[in-house]
């Protein structure tokens, strides 16, 4: 398979292959934990993917078999945040949460080795994972002075429930493959030399079905958790759809044509 390489980075790859884009970090000396840069360069390239039509499957993964994401890299990690090369501490990956989340075409996670702490989360937000059989999953928060309450607690309880989210945070046990997948976090385990084959599979599929009815479905799950951030999410949806009928456009013509709009020739359904 030839992934051409859509953007230059220092700390991840951004590549597409028919239709699908693979973000990949790229730090496997540190199991892929992540700077402020991977994180902005991230984000960077999750904007292009919303952007660029071209693209309507996602997938993020990491470089190497032993680690999609470690979480936070502790080497940077100062008093406020993950400091880098400007000197300011941030915890920008809490945007790039927010960016998988309200990015309107599916994204999978590719899960090829450990997915702990924020790389674990990291995992979460997408909406679909597809593990390796090496791949192993955990938070270890509470035990290395840091804590994700917001979605990595909220929504991981929307997945695997009450108890077991708080087992997961309260422990920081590490967690097989298979065992994510028996909690439902992760949707299908393969042998690690299958991994891509098996989410290319699943991104070709995705993109046989209507992209309009994945993007309503993606943000009507997000909208019943998101309060109003996701209604938002929806009704930009709905804004979008109500902009392609005659009837908005009748508004805005009458408005150039200075006459009263004639709303009165559109149906008024059931
Ligand atoms: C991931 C894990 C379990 C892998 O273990 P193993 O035995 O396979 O590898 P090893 O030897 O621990 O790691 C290899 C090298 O990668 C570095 C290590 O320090 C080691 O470096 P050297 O000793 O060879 O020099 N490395 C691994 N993870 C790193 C990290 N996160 N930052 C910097 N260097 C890292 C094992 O490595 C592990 O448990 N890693 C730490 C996982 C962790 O606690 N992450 C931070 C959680 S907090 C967080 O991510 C977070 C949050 O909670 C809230 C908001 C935002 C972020």
């Amino acid at each position: 398979r030839e992934w051409t390489s859509l953007k230059e980075y220092k700390e991840i790859l951004f590549e597409m292959y028919n239709g699908i884009a693979k973000i990949t970090i790229n730090r496997p000396r540190w199991r892929n934990a992540f700077t402020p840069l991977t994180v902005g360069e991230m984000s960077d390239a999750f904007r292009i993917c919303r952007e660029n039509p071209e693209i309507a499957v996602v997938v993020l993964t990491g470089a190497g078999d032993k680690a999609f994401c470690a979480g936070g890299d502790m080497h940077v990690k100062g008093r406020g945040g993950y400091v880098g090369g400007d000197g300011v501490p941030r915890l920008n990956v809490l945007d790039v949460q927010k960016q998988i989340r309200s990015l309107p075409k599916p994204v999978i996670a590719m899960v090829n080795g450990y997915a702990i702490g924020g790389g674990h989360v990291l995992h979460l937000m997408c909406d679909l994972t597809i593990a390796s059989d090496n791949a192993i999953f955990g938070q270890t928060g509470p035990k290395v002075g840091s804590f994700d309450a917001g979605f990595g607690a909220s929504y991981l309880a929307r997945i695997v429930g009450q108890k077991k989210a708080r087992e997961i945070w309260f422990m920081c046990r590490q967690y097989s493959a298979a065992e994510a997948e028996r909690m439902g976090m992760v949707n299908k385990v393969v042998p690690f030399e299958e991994l891509e084959d098996e989410v290319v599979r699943w991104a070709e599929k995705m993109m046989e079905h209507s992209p309009l009815a994945l993007r309503m479905i993606k943000a009507g799950l997000n909208a019943e958790l998101d309060g109003q951030a996701g209604i938002q999410e929806l009704a930009g949806d709905a804004t979008m759809l109500y902009y392609m009928l005659d009837e908005a456009h009748e508004g805005g013509r009458a408005f150039l044509e200075k006459r009263k709009p004639d709303f009165k020739k559109f149906p008024k359904l059931p």
